[in-house]
């Protein structure tokens, strides 16, 4: 190695090092912008459990997603989704998903204003420490996730399976059905491919000498100087008639293994909707500020009590994050601690019926920042989430606020660690 590569290579591995977060996350979480986070959806009352499983163990995912009425007109509008477990790759299996008390086992249809309450359970397939939360992708706009968990999976005696009933009562394991001829299937084709590309770019002046190439008309095959002779015609004709060969081969063998067979299916419903929120309060939004030096974020709303008994606010809801107005107790209930923290209200307490207070909201915490939750680098700085109202005597309201951020103190850019 030279002096001066090797002095790249030292420069490089610090600003690595320097650069490197002091947190890992799982994920990337964070790497959504803010308005993505905010606008879209919001997770509550969401539980992973239990938090050390061995092997072929199920986790239980619930919790509640809502797709939020300030859904960004830039996005396309929701209609189609799914909900889904976010894990580091094929960690575990899903086995079951019911959304809204039905079963779902794909996508199902969704809308603005919508609430889905899921119930996943997965296994576990791959012993490690993994970061489990649910999500919901969103066609058109991708998966938004809710707050996670960490599970640990412990390798197990016995080995992994994924007994699965077909119709015609035969069991099979799906976690090594036919593997191998996949495999080997697979490799066939690959084999082709790799046989063309190689073919092309090893020796063949198309790609050795591209300067003549460059010269030659898109069509010509210019075999006068050596570009594509006659001879070249032959052996892709040998590499096509290969891979007709290869397909009508595999239709032949499915066709007389499996006689009967159906289509690719899908279960497309639109969930039977949850009883509807009660009508408790009548929010505007004043006006908040972020302080980036302190992570904090105070926002000014006026609540109206409109129904007949006292209300409390009981938390704010953004995103992936829930912060409570109320003790440890109280906390620990509302999910996933890491995504949890504390709401202050100021004045605290309930507003009787009829009466409108202005309350200021007061969340430190430095999970806003970290998550990238408050947009104060983007054109438009809107936040936006759920005010989960609570009656005296039961019943709750999640009212959707939107409301615009002024930063008071902004943190250095660009420069970490600061
Ligand atoms: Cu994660």
């Amino acid at each position: 190695m030279t002096k001066k590569r090797r002095l790249t290579w030292i420069a490089v591995l610090a600003i690595a090092a320097f650069i490197a977060p002091s947190k890992a996350f799982a994920h990337g979480e964070a790497g959504d912008e803010p308005f993505l986070k905010d606008l879209t959806t919001a997770f509550y009352d969401v539980s992973i459990s239990p938090k050390a499983i061995h092997v072929g163990e199920p986790v239980t995912i619930t919790g509640t997603v809502r797709i939020l009425d300030t859904w960004p007109y830039t996005l396309d509008p929701p209609q189609t989704a799914y909900i889904t477990p976010v894990v580091p790759g094929p960690v575990f299996a899903l086995e079951d998903r019911v959304i809204n008390g039905q079963p779902a086992p794909g996508s199902f249809f969704v809308e603005r204003g919508g609430v889905y309450q899921f119930k996943m359970v997965m296994v576990g397939r791959e012993p490690g420490r993994w970061h489990v939360h649910p999500g919901i992708a969103v066609q058109g706009t991708g998966t938004l996730v809710g707050p996670g968990e960490w599970v640990d999976v412990q390798p197990a005696v016995a080995k992994f399976t994924f007994p699965v009933t077909l119709l015609n009562g035969k069991v099979i394991d799906l976690e090594g059905y036919q593997s191998s001829f996949v495999w080997w299937w697979s490799f066939a084709g690959f084999l082709i491919g790799v046989a063309w590309m190689l073919y092309w770019t090893l020796s063949k002046r198309t790609v050795t000498n591209l300067a003549v190439t460059t010269q030659i008309g898109i069509n010509e095959d210019a075999p006068d100087i050596g570009l594509i002779t006659p001879r070249d015609q032959m052996w892709m004709n040998v590499l096509a008639g290969l891979t007709i060969a290869l397909l009508i081969l595999g239709w032949f063998y499915a066709a007389t293994r499996y006689p009967v067979r159906l289509p690719q299916q899908t279960d497309w419903f639109a969930p039977r909707p949850l009883e509807p929120d009660l009508k408790l309060a009548e929010v505007r939004p004043e006006g908040a500020t972020w302080n980036d030096g302190t992570d904090t974020l105070v926002m000014k709303v006026q609540a109206k009590n409109v129904s007949d008994s006292p209300i409390t606010l009981k938390e704010y809801v953004m995103g992936m994050t829930t912060f409570v107005n109320g003790g440890p107790d109280a906390q620990a209930q509302a999910g996933p601690h890491e995504y949890v923290g504390q709401l202050e209200v100021e004045p605290n307490g309930p507003i009787a019926p009829g009466e409108t207070k202005e309350l200021t909201l007061r969340i430190a915490n430095p999970i806003l920042s970290e998550e990238r939750l408050i947009p104060t680098r983007d054109p438009q700085q809107f936040i936006a989430g759920l005010l989960r109202f609570e009656k005296a005597g039961g019943g709750e309201q999640f009212a959707v606020v939107r409301i615009n951020v002024i930063p008071t103190q902004f943190k250095a850019q660009y420069i970490p660690g600061l």
